[in-house]
């Protein structure tokens, strides 16, 4: 049985209550662990407000005894690359080479912001006269209590992008995995221990988002909460973080625009549209899943994507298949129902369209890719997060139509552009209400650039220095420079 790890020891829910771990690639149960509640929440938020403002062993720690640490848990991590690409693989589903890229990302994680731990910050200020000679200074300080709140789809990595940069920053945390993929941070939690974090500075909770993570949100001991799932979800925290004005940072859903302009390469615009839709299942809140193509060039563009997609291999990700399974049970029935309303609603089924049940298949969770073709802007399957192999095609005529058609959507998370020329390139870019922007290619994600969406694709960065930016207040310090009376 996985347990919590609180202020330093492993401990079992208070309730006592388990819950079985599924390989979304079989429907096997492959672990037990805690099933733990608003109490257990309680718990570490608890641990951590004592670590963080009572012993403060962390936030006081030099910054490279902090960075020494850090730069251990990248080095433990890459050292056990193959037992976390595993877990994340027969937890989530994903493809072995996924999974073990995403560990090779995690690792570079903790070593950028083990590395920019001591960097040059803040700044020194000329301030006004007023008062007499004065100077002034800022301080970037650790928030406090930061709650860390992450989904399905990139397990470990998504623990990493909020853990790193949370702790780099000298916070104590309490981190809530999703409740249906928290193997490998039990992993990571383990190596945490083993590298000597001081108790209480990192602490985890196994538990579902109405129990252990709606606590989180409102506990008035949570100085600040960060959150990567869907909107619905993130609408519930900011509306609970009311409750004391903890800090929010949310990185929400997404319907990005993968636009395709006719004077681009066709093979190249191809396969990384395959990138943008198919790459971890379209498990990916990034995805271009909206793809705009010029439509002098739309039938050859639909029918070579189609053509990639009908090729790609489907099956248990240890066997490294071009796609794996879906993360769950109720992910697979949602994209399957977005799919049937597409239908209904007129869209033109290209390829895919449904449930993939060959071979040993038959007892997981798999969806063929699956490409829409005529679809329009008044569609749900074009309005509504889908976050499966599905996406949809619409033409354009003109540059305009192009961006307008790009920017109606309530998200603004990604979107990429496809031309061979290079101010087309930037002005398009320039009109994207999104956060993360990509020209002639789509999905490449890099720990030293911020990551985050525009509307209701939420607010607040991940990586890059904002997102060590996120996790710090900055104080001002005004000195006197001549002693004596005003
Ligand atoms: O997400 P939830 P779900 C989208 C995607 C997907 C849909 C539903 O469209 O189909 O969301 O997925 C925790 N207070 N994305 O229902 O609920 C929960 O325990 C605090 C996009 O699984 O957002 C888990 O840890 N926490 C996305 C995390 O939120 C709560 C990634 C995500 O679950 C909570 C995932 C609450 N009240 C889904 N309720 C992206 N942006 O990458 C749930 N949680």
């Amino acid at each position: 049985m996985k347990k919590n790890y609180i202020n330093g020891r492993w401990s079992d829910a208070v309730s006592g209550a388990s819950r079985g771990i599924v390989n979304p690639a079989n429907g096997e149960v492959i672990a037990l662990v805690a099933d733990s509640g608003a109490e257990d929440s309680a718990l570490a938020v608890a641990a951590a407000k004592e670590a963080f403002y009572g012993a403060g062993a962390w936030r006081r720690m030099s910054g490279p005894n902090r960075a020494e640490l850090l730069y251990a848990v990248a080095d433990t991590i890459k050292a056990r690359t193959e037992e976390l690409a595993l877990l994340d693989t027969v937890n989530n589903g994903k493809p072995l080479r996924e999974a073990r890229a995403d560990v090779a990302d995690a690792v570079a994680c903790f070593r950028y912001y083990a590395g920019l731990i001591g960097k040059p910050q803040g700044g020194v200020y000329e301030v006004g006269d007023g008062f007499g000679a004065m100077h002034a200074y800022c301080l970037h300080e650790p928030i406090g209590v930061c709650a860390l709140i992450t989904p399905w789809n990139y397990p470990l990595l998504m623990a990493a992008w909020k853990l790193a940069p949370a702790l780099a920053a000298g916070n104590c945390v309490v981190f809530k995995p999703s409740e249906l993929t928290p193997l490998s941070a039990v992993l990571l939690f383990e190596i945490f221990d083993a590298v000597g974090l001081p108790a209480g500075t990192a602490n985890l909770v196994l538990g579902d988002g109405p129990g252990a993570g709606a606590a989180l949100a409102a506990s008035h001991d949570v100085d600040m909460i960060t959150f990567t799932g869907s909107t619905r979800t993130g609408q519930s925290i900011a509306a609970a973080a009311v409750g004391n004005l903890k800090k929010v940072a949310l990185e929400l859903g997404g319907k990005s625009p993968n636009l395709i302009f006719a004077d681009a390469d066709l093979e190249g615009a191809v396969e990384w549209a395959m990138i943008g839709i198919f790459f971890n299942q379209g498990e990916v809140c990034s995805a271009g899943s909206r793809i705009l193509v010029e439509a002098s060039i739309k039938p050859r563009f639909v029918a070579r994507l189609a053509e990639r997609a009908k090729a790609m291999t489907i099956g248990d990700g240890r066997h490294d298949p071009d796609m794996g399974a879906l993360a769950s049970e109720a992910q697979m029935n949602k994209v399957l129902a977005a799919i049937g309303a597409a239908r209904q609603q007129g869209a033109t089924l290209v390829c895919g369209g449904e449930r993939y049940i060959e071979g040993d298949c038959a007892r997981g969770f798999f969806v063929r890719p699956t490409i829409f073709d005529d679809c329009t802007g008044a569609m749900d399957i074009v309005r509504e997060e889908v976050f499966g192999p599905v996406v949809t095609i619409q033409g354009f005529t003109t540059e305009q139509e192009a961006i307008a058609m790009a920017n109606d959507t309530p998200y603004g998370l990604a979107g990429g552009v496809f031309t061979s020329d290079g101010a087309r390139a930037l002005r398009v870019i320039k009109e994207l209400r999104a956060g993360v922007t990509w020209i002639n290619c789509y999905n490449p994600t890099f720990n030293e650039a911020p990551w985050g969406g525009y509307k209701m694709s939420g607010y607040g960065r991940d990586l890059g220095v904002h997102g060590m930016a996120e996790y710090q207040q900055v104080k001002q310090v005004n000195i006197n420079l001549q002693p004596g009376p005003v």
